[in-house]
């Protein structure tokens, strides 16, 4: 059996041009999710995967698959339709799964053969071996996967193209802020895979850098910080040479073992949600994490910094209490804090969230063409009413937080810090300089925004007339 797994592209996000220049390299990331199906799928099958983020290739022309298996983010679902019509039209079975499959089954079932929701783990053979005889059902529910039996994803696939290797250690996050889709589709238990299954894994990745892409690494009790210092030192002692990047939340910070640990492990970067510049802000996106102990966020970034762990940032832009002027407060209190990289994005309400279900009863989603809309659904867009900023309005707050964060004196500030402070310096200077770049992209992305939303709009009121 011939099996095609596809990672469908976002225009409006892709770097589709890697081979142009080395540094795009940086900006693509492996699509896990396939790799852990590829390893799930028995070895009689013949498994190719696609990223179409390296390059869409000419699906006729492929060797015929017997079934295509595809994924998707939100942001993809348009591209994926488009993708499973072609190989519809050639006769070949499509089944999509994923975040997105799961959260709009509906939509999805209206479009392709066969739909799995959940996790994988449990249904895919099962989804095989009815594709091999023919019978696909509509329908399959993989629910939450047994966290030992996760085998370990297929690293020797997919070998080019990336400078990130990809890899999982936890699932599930019990904290369930209210824009993020992880608590409802991966559940609120944490779950940890067995330190050896993980080290062995570790060791399997080709890149010398990779991307943990749990979404908490260290998770929220005392013993899962035990189990990530655990983890850390059986990584430590495995001696991968490999250095690794993360996410998880500012109480990292706040265990100097843990830290120390971590580093010795490889740990490099690490990703920060701090969401917004105020209390108020963290209460109404549910972040209570970042509410307790009235934290000191500088001092809790300095004290990761210390262990040459570089900090990105990231800050959600459009909560109901902004006011014009959040883009500059923004940038502002992400320098205060001293992260070494910023990312802002817009509130988007992500279907499964409690975000999407409260704007929607408001009827504050702006952009609900759908499924032609998702694509705007990157997080680099406005695709909702904001309570105190227009479309225009918040557009101009994002620039406003760029241009500040990335100011060439600021930069030049973050960069002499680094240097001062020995913590590779060149990677700042790189790092801030390809962010300030992305600026110029960004604006031409939302004037392209605005003129063919601007255009849609008119379109509606011509109708209504
Ligand atoms: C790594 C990651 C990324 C990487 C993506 C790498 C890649 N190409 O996959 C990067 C950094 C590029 C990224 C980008 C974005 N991401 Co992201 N990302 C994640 C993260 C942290 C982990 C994903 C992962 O690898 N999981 C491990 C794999 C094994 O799990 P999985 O993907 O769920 O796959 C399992 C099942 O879903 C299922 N499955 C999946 N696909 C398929 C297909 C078939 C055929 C079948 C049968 C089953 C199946 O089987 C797998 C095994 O059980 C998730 C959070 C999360 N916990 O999932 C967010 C997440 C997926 N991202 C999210 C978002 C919003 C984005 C962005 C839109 C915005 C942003 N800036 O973050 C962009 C979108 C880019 C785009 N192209 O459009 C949201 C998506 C919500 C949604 N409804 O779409 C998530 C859930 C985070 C959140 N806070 O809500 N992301
Ligand atoms: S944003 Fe982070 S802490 Fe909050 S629910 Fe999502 S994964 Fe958990």
């Amino acid at each position: 059996m011939r099996l095609c797994l596809i990672n469908p592209s976002n225009p409006l996000v892709s770097i589709i041009k890697v081979k142009e220049s080395r540094w795009n390299r940086y900006r693509v990331w492996k699509p896990l999710s396939l790799m852990v199906l590829a390893g799930l799928t028995p070895p009689e099958c013949e498994i190719s995967i696609v990223d179409e983020n390296l390059g869409v290739p000419d699906y006729p022309a492929m060797p015929r698959p017997d079934l295509v298996g595809i994924t998707a983010f939100t942001s993809q679902a348009n591209r994926a339709y488009e993708v499973a019509a072609q190989f519809r039209r050639l006769g070949v079975p499509v089944v999509m799964g994923g975040i997105h499959a799961t959260m709009c089954l509906d939509e999805v079932m209206e479009r392709v053969d066969s739909v799995v929701t959940g996790e994988a783990e449990g249904i895919w053979p099962q989804v095989l071996d009815d594709a091999r005889h023919g019978c696909l059902k509509r329908r399959y529910d993989g629910g939450l996967a047994e966290i030992n039996e996760v085998p370990p994803a297929r690293h020797d696939l997919l070998a080019e193209g990336y400078a990130f290797g990809a890899i999982q250690t936890t699932r599930g996050c019990p904290l369930n802020c209210s824009f993020c889709s992880v608590t409802a589709f991966n559940g609120a238990r944490y779950r940890q895979r067995p330190i050896p299954d993980v080290v062995r894994e570790f060791r399997s990745v080709r890149e010398k850098r990779v991307l943990v892409v749990d979404d908490n690494l260290i998770g929220t009790r005392p013993e899962h910080v035990a189990r990530a210092k655990d983890l850390f030192r059986a990584l430590a002692q495995a001696n991968l040479r490999k250095q690794w990047v993360a996410q998880a939340t500012i109480n990292f910070a706040d265990d100097e073992e843990l830290l120390t640990l971590a580093a010795r492990a490889g740990c490099s970067g690490v990703f920060i949600g701090f969401e917004s510049p105020t209390t108020e802000g963290l209460r109404e996106l549910g972040k209570k994490f970042s509410l307790l102990k009235a934290r000191d966020f500088r001092a809790s970034v300095r004290r990761i910094q210390r262990h040459h762990i570089l900090v990105v940032g990231s800050f959600i832009i459009g909560l109901d209490m902004d006011e014009p002027g959040i883009g500059k407060r923004v940038a502002d209190v992400a320098s205060h804090y001293g992260v070494d990289h910023l990312n802002a994005l817009f509130l988007t309400p992500l279907p499964g969230t409690r975000l999407w279900d409260r704007m929607k009863s408001e009827g504050r989603i702006a952009l609900d063409a759908f499924p032609e809309d998702w694509k705007y659904f990157t997080l680099g867009f406005p695709v909702a009413t904001y309570k105190h900023l227009s479309r225009d309005g918040i557009i101009e707050e994002m620039i406003s937080c760029s241009r500040r964060f990335y100011s060439m004196t600021r930069i030049l500030r973050r960069v002499c810090r680094s240097l001062w402070e020995r913590r590779r310096p060149l990677i700042s200077l790189i790092g801030n300089l390809s962010y300030r770049s992305n600026i110029r992209v960004e604006c031409k992305a939302y004037a392209d925004f605005k003129r063919q939303r601007g255009h849609i709009q008119l379109l509606d009121a011509q109708l209504e007339d």
